[in-house]
């Protein structure tokens, strides 16, 4: 397959209520500023409504042939890795939604190196974040990432293919891996049900784990709920139908987005019908931040971390280590503890200085006291003796009248 990741974008505008702008306030606030974006994109073998399902997604035929069909071919191929990119808008929050289709493989004898192209793009496009994250002057990153990729499963009913297995195994680690039974109304509901199950229990088996929907203790019931029936339903069996044809639904003579066959027709937009809209609301609505965070969090800092070992540089663990917030909080009160105990001692130090001289000082007055108490007592005693003496005298010139005058 002639594969490469086109730098033409095709944009579209879509309109009608998809309900991201729902999302609860705390995502709504940290994103609304620059508006949503979510990069998705499907995988799969050749035929299988990869290039149908976005068209579906997108409401309008954008997925155009890149190459004349073969005569011998009823259908247009796709051929290159293309971006399909839609403006969503509403109630004032914008939405940018890609999604990358790429070209089915299978069409060869020896598909063993299939996932390469897919591989190649998933990695470039980490690479591009990581030069603008390293760069000196750091701009505001374009994010070209793939959020979540959409593996297209044929339906057989059996059980999952060796080439589904060997492509999937290589994908989980890089990507958010969402499985689908695709085209779905080749089965009936019991076939569906158990081809789902079989296919769970392969994955498991074979170790692939799959992107696994969070559900948050302070959730409400309704996003639990929400994130439970996605979580069943996993892997999504979904039907795509083109959306420039729709047709009449014979119960409600609606005009619908589904396939028509001579015994009734399959609405794309029924959930009894198929999970087309389970897959959509999960992707641009329930757990577009959870993909986005796990991109971030865990697949891309994986990735970084080995790419930058194998540059050779060696990275500080301790600074992406994660924070406690109890830890954290045990630290910060220990800190402020020992803040406050230096404090104290400091106080208590200028407190016994300011004592001690005050003490000085009135060990001075003291000692000033005592010797002026001292002179004073002395020169009374001197004045007493003169006195007495004094009086010693006149008292003898009076018993002597000789010295009388
Ligand atoms: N029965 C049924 N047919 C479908 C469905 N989706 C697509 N098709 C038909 O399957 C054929 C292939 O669809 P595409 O969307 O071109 O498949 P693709 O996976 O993009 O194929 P490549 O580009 O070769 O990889 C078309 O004839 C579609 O009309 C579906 O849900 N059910
Ligand atoms: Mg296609």
């Amino acid at each position: 397959m002639t594969v490469h990741d086109s730098s033409s974008i095709v944009r579209k505008r879509i309109t009608g209520h998809v309900g991201f702008s729902n999302l609860p306030n705390q995502v709504l606030r940290k994103s609304v500023k620059d508006g949503f974006q979510l990069t998705a994109m499907v995988v799969g073998e050749s035929g299988l409504g990869k290039s149908t399902l976005i068209n579906t997604i997108f409401n309008s035929t954008i997925c155009q042939p890149r190459e004349v069909p073969h005569p011998a071919e009823e259908r247009p191929k796709t051929v290159a890795i293309e971006n399909i990119q839609a403006d969503i808008e509403e109630n004032g929050v914008k939405l940018r939604l890609t999604i990358v289709d790429t070209p089915g493989f299978g069409d060869f004898v020896n598909n063993s190196e299939c996932w390469d192209p897919i591989l190649q793009t998933i990695e470039d496009r980490y690479d591009a974040y990581l030069k603008q994250e390293n760069s000196v002057r750091r701009m505001k990153k374009v994010d070209t990432r793939i959020h979540a990729c959409i593996y297209f499963i044929q339906p057989t009913g059996h059980s999952l293919k060796t080439i589904d297995i060997e492509f999937m195994r290589r994908l989980h680690d890089k990507v958010n891996l969402i499985p689908v039974i695709a085209k779905a109304d080749t089965m009936t509901e019991d076939e569906v049900a158990d081809f789902k199950e079989r296919i769970v229990s392969d994955l498991a088996f074979n170790g692939i784990r799959i992107f696994q929907a969070p559900i948050y203790d302070d959730d409400d019931d309704e996003s639990v709920g929400e994130s439970e029936t996605i979580a069943r339903a996993i892997p999504f069996a979904v039907i795509g139908a083109d959306p420039t044809k729709t047709i009449r639904s014979p119960s409600s003579g609606r005009r619908i987005r589904g396939r028509a066959y001579p015994w009734g027709v399959v609405d794309v937009d029924d959930p009894s019908h198929c999970d087309f809209i389970l897959l959509r609301r999960m992707l641009v609505h329930s757990h577009m931040e959870a993909l986005r965070e796990r991109t971030q969090d865990v697949l891309y800092e994986t990735w970084r971390t080995q790419r930058m070992l194998g540059m050779g540089v060696i990275q500080d663990h301790s600074v992406f280590e994660e924070v406690d917030p109890a830890e954290k909080a045990r630290e910060d009160r220990l800190m402020h503890e020992a803040k406050l105990a230096k404090m104290e001692a400091a106080m208590k130090d200028v407190f016994r200085e300011k004592v001690e001289a005050q003490e000085a000082k009135l060990k001075q007055s003291e000692v000033e006291l005592y010797a002026r108490h001292k002179e004073m007592k002395e020169a009374m005693t001197k004045q007493w003796n003169q006195l007495m003496e004094r009086k010693q005298q006149l008292e003898s010139g009076a018993q002597d009248p000789r010295k009388k005058r």
